[in-house]
């Protein structure tokens, strides 16, 4: 019985990943650079996407994934970018399929970046490729710096790890050093931001980590 349902999963996981590579192939076809935003709920993706789109330096369109709500497609839009919702009702993730279903409903011609703002937790997000090139994990210095040790297999994945609501640091005994040294060790390569999106203290290394990525991407 326990042999047929991890055969099952695996199917799932080996179908989606498929779904996935086409929606990287159709991304490249379009020379556009798709960012998975994976965090716990609350953490600030959508902060974040406002921040960046109010700077004006980038033609971007957002994917939404939550269970219920339309609420941060219309954040994404009321700030000036493209948004699609997806609400997946009960499930923790988004899928490949999910994702092909928000590019073929977003206006892609004049658009460089495509960002995934996934399902808020740090658990299932992780095993789902969703065809992005870029992950992104948010950690908010209000959560812990002991969560990065807890969830591992996230930030394993994670290509850039954004410490958000650094204005609060003062009052909360988050550990920026020793979260740079966990990040580090389950990723040595991983870049490691910490930032404010709404002091804007830190948020140019999160700019700058877009061009950089961008400009290496094309
Ligand atoms: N002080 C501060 N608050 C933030 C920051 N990022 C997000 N928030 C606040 O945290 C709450 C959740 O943010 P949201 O972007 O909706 O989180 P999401 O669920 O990850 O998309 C909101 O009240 C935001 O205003 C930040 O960098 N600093
Ligand atoms: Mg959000």
């Amino acid at each position: 019985m326990q042999t047929t349902i991890v055969e099952v999963f695996d199917k799932i996981l080996a179908n989606n990943d498929k779904e996935a590579q086409t929606n990287r192939e159709f991304l490249n076809k379009h020379n556009i650079l798709c960012i998975n935003l994976m965090s716990s709920p609350g953490s600030g993706k959508t902060t974040l996407l406002e921040s960046t789109i109010k700077t004006g330096k980038f033609r971007l369109a957002v994917v939404e994934g939550d269970l219920e709500t339309n609420n941060d497609a219309n954040r994404i839009i009321t700030a000036g970018a493209q948004a699609y919702q997806i609400t997946t009702g009960q499930t923790c993730h988004l899928d490949a399929l999910e994702v092909r279903r928000g590019l073929e409903n977003l206006s892609l011609q004049e658009v460089d970046f495509v960002f995934v703002e996934n399902i808020g937790n740090l658990v299932c997000p992780a095993s789902y490729d969703v065809g992005a090139h870029i992950n992104v994990v948010l950690l908010s210095v209000v959560e812990g710096s002991d969560k990065i040790a807890k969830y591992p297999v996230m930030f394993k994945r994670a290509d850039a790890v954004v410490i958000t609501k650094s204005g609060l640091l003062e009052h909360f005994d988050f550990d920026i050093e020793q979260a740079k040294r966990d990040c580090k060790e389950l990723n040595p390569n991983v870049e490691f931001l910490v930032l404010d999106s709404k002091t804007q203290q830190g948020f140019q290394s999160w700019l700058t980590f877009l061009e950089s990525t961008l400009k290496s991407h094309k």
